[in-house]
């Protein structure tokens, strides 16, 4: 039973009367509802031709509905491929020329503009999807039979495709199978006590591993439920922590809480668990958030390619700043970089993974899935270490990658934007600390007019380049930039001078 969702339904079909998503309006989805809905949606991924291995692009706002057309891929066999939707016309023109879906599932206010796409890169059909239940998709399934033989596939056979950006080149579609998915869901299941009595506020995108595969795959492993929130705004946030059990979140969202003079104790002292990862927690905030909410946040560590890798203990030392043990199943070394050799414990190398979890390699990108391999290890291009008992704790990066809120952004990506811009000479992209956000995107440029400084007319000439959370949350002109003898940006140099800016005002 190698197909994700049959696994699931196994569990979860015990009590089809439990209630797997409470709706913002009060509305519940029952498991009931997710085996006749996903059906439908499986049936009309049918009737649109989509067969078995092809792909479905995603670019709609969050909803349950997405939620039951992600299971109906499954159910279909198709791989369900979802995109964030901040990102721009130009963003989506690589993916689908890249991807080639048989179908892309827009939002119905920007259908037209996707539809337009089209022609140049061989998208053959667009439908709809409204987080109301509205649209031509929704149309068809709503129409379509509520039963559907889930149909069989083999473990490596993929589930879906998840986009990330790469410090040189494209973004690369990560496959991720049947298996790498369902694996870390029942492992993250069982090392975090999740039951069908677990309630889990879901506040994070679903077109993410974090939202869609860590949170969703792991409630349905446990027949549990969701408070589903279309997005992470604090006072919705509280108001429905009183009626949850369980939290995921990237760390944005935790000092958020903090930022709340109502946030304490009182609120949260019935709760079972909070859990952060995508971004480092800061010690301070794990600290804090301790004293005032008396919870140890469980830090854990994963990527895209990769689901989960590591987690602080359920019972046992939550280690501030550390990103905990090695899943079960999962086999983590610290090597060398110039090497590859494994290094002695205690020192800093790159984190090298190895498990069920990893990823089947890069859509149509051979060389590339090659090149981040070294003796069946993921190279994930973190910096870590590991201590005596095993913690590791992340400690740099090797790749040059900024994270905001919990979001990716590599600045390769965004200096080519700028730098193709008349006004700019060159262009440094960084990454600096910022209360909120963990990291803040900034700019470093030098123009050619030496007089020139216009930062509104830079991210003006962005708006329809980048995805909004790529764009610089401040751009700083200099005469020059710092560079080491062989002409290359000191990074590093820039980051420190610069370290204080969002911190002191
Ligand atoms: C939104 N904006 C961001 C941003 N999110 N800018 C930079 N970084 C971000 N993360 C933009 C908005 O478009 C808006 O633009 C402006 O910034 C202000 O937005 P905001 O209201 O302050 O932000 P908000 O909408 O509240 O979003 C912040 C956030 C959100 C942290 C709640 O970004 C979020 O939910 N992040 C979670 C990301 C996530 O799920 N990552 C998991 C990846 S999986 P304007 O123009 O309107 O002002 C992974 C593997 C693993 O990494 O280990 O989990
Ligand atoms: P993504 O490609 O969006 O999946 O991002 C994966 C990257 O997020 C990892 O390679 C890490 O750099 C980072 N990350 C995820 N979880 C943590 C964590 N708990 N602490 C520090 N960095 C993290």
């Amino acid at each position: 039973m190698t197909n994700l969702y049959s696994r699931l339904a196994a569990d979860f079909s015990a009590d089809l009367d439990r209630i797997f998503v409470w709706l913002p309006d009060g509305r519940v989805l029952l498991y009931a509802d997710v085996e006749t809905q996903s059906a439908r949606y499986a049936n009309a991924l049918g009737a649109l031709g989509v067969g078995i291995g092809d792909r479905v692009a995603v670019q709609v706002e969050k909803s349950a509905e997405m939620l039951m057309l992600y299971l109906g891929c499954l159910r279909a066999g198709a791989v369900f491929l979802p995109l964030n939707p901040a990102y721009t016309i130009g963003e989506l023109e690589y993916f689908i020329g890249d991807a080639e879906p048989s179908l892309f599932v827009a939002d119905p206010a920007v259908a037209d503009k996707i539809g337009a796409i089209g022609s140049g890169t061989g998208l053959v059909r667009v439908e709809t999807l409204g987080t109301a239940g509205e649209g031509t998709l929704a149309a068809l399934a709503h129409q379509a039979p509520p039963r559907f033989d889930t149909v069989a596939r083999n473990a490596d056979d993929l589930a879906a495709i998840l986009y990330t950006s790469g410090t040189t080149g494209r973004s690369k579609g990560a496959m991720l199978s049947h298996d790498n998915l369902a694996s870390n869901a029942y492992t993250l299941r069982d090392l975090w006590q999740f039951t069908a009595d677990d309630v889990l506020l879901h506040a994070l995108p679903i077109f993410h591993t974090h939202g869609l595969f860590v949170a969703t795959n792991v409630t349905l492993a446990s027949g549990g439920a969701m408070i589903l929130l279309p997005r992470f705004e604090t006072e919705a946030v509280m108001a429905a922590l009183p009626r949850a059990t369980v939290m995921m979140g990237v760390p944005t969202f935790y000092i958020r809480l903090l930022g709340e003079a109502g946030f304490g104790r009182d609120l949260v002292a019935h709760m079972r668990l909070f859990i952060s990862g995508s971004a480092p927690l800061a010690p301070d905030v794990h600290r804090e958030f301790e004293a005032r909410a008396g919870h140890a946040i469980l830090e854990r560590y994963g990527m895209t390619e990769t689901n989960m890798n590591t987690s602080n203990p359920y019972h046992g030392d939550r280690k501030p700043g550390t990103v905990g043990l090695p899943l079960p199943g999962v086999d983590i070394r610290i090597a060398d970089p110039a090497t590859g050799g494994e290094l002695p414990q205690g020192e800093v190398g790159v984190i090298e993974i190895r498990g069920p979890n990893v990823f089947q390699g890069y859509w149509r990108q051979p060389e590339k899935t090659a090149a981040e391999f070294r003796d069946g290890f993921f190279i994930s291009g973190d910096l870590g270490r590991c201590d005596q008992r095993g913690y590791i704790s992340i400690v740099g990066r090797q790749k040059d990658l900024i994270i905001a809120g919990g979001f990716n952004v590599y600045p390769a990506e965004v200096e080519e934007a700028i730098g193709e811009l008349d006004a700019v000479r060159e262009v440094a992209v960084i990454g600096i600390p910022h209360p909120d956000l963990g990291e803040a995107v900034v700019a470093v440029v030098v123009p050619r007019d030496p007089g020139y400084n216009d930062p509104a007319g830079i991210s003006g000439a962005l708006a329809d380049k980048l995805a909004r959370f790529k764009q610089p949350r401040q751009i700083l002109f200099t005469a020059e930039l710092p560079k080491n003898a062989m002409g290359k940006v000191q990074k590093a140099e820039l980051r420190n001078y610069h370290a204080a800016l969002f911190t002191t005002r």
